[in-house]
């Protein structure tokens, strides 16, 4: 079987049902925002500092990608917002029909925020539009500051990188002025945010950049509609 002409028929078909989220989610006014990072760069720990910062009426809610296991799901549930575990098999990375499927029970009238934790992994993920409106990578410490580089796809997608781990730099060799200059070099205009989970460093600037890219959102859904 030829596997280029069948790649990109599921990648048109995950193309059209992203975009009929992406419509969905603008007019109800959901934020939706798709980490993706390799495994064990620290997702669902970011995850659990904000969803334990954020007001408990804030409208947010999460969906965590896995190949397997409820792990991250149970974590994230403990805040008390809506969490649902999605588990790919061996799918190495979630599809637009996956959230559509994991979705169909929220009442999007009831969200402004929406999470997605992608599955651990630099390149497929960076394929599959979830019909999200932002992307953003995660990359720790312990990675090595030439993985902008050598995995670009996903780097020239996403809108901020998250430099993950930070309180680790005293113990391992990551310069990280190069990590940020090679990921500018792939994207310009990359935004970036340095934190520790562990200390606490660098979360309010996290906060504040989601607050900000969802006001920028809505201006954005605003002006579409007008
Ligand atoms: N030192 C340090 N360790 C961290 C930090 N954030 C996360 N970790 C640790 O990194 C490991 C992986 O964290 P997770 O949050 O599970 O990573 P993940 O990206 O969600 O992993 P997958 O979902 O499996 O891809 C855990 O042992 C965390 O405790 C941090 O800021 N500093
Ligand atoms: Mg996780």
């Amino acid at each position: 079987m030829n596997r280029v002409p069948l790649e990109g028929k599921v990648l048109s078909e995950n193309a059209r049902v992203a975009a009929e989220l992406r419509e969905r989610f603008r007019a109800r006014h959901v934020l939706v925002v798709n980490l993706i990072s390799s495994p064990g760069s620290g997702k669902t720990t970011l995850l659990e500092k904000t969803l334990n910062r954020l007001p408990k009426d804030e409208k947010v809610a999460v969906l965590a990608g896995d190949l397997q296991t409820e792990n991250d799901a149970n974590r994230l549930k403990r805040f008390g917002f809506p969490v649902k575990q999605i588990t790919t098999g061996g799918t190495c990375h979630l599809d637009a029909r996956m959230i559509e499927k994991h979705i169909a029970d929220w009442d999007l009238d009831k969200l402004d925020l929406l999470i997605i934790e992608n599955v651990g992994n630099l390149v497929c993920p960076s394929s599959y539009d979830l019909g999200e409106a932002a992307k953003i990578v995660l990359l720790s410490v312990t990675e090595g500051e030439d993985k902008p580089l050598k995995y670009p796809s996903i780097f020239f997608k996403s809108e901020l990188m998250v430099l993950t781990k930070t309180d680790l730099l005293p113990h391992v060799p990551f310069d990280v002025q190069e990590a940020v200059e090679n990921a500018r070099r792939i994207h310009p205009e990359m935004e970036v945010i340095k934190v520790s989970c562990l200390l606490g460093n660098g979360l309010h600037d996290w906060l504040n950049w989601l607050e900000r890219r969802r006001r920028a959102f809505l201006v954005e859904v605003a002006e579409t509609v007008a």
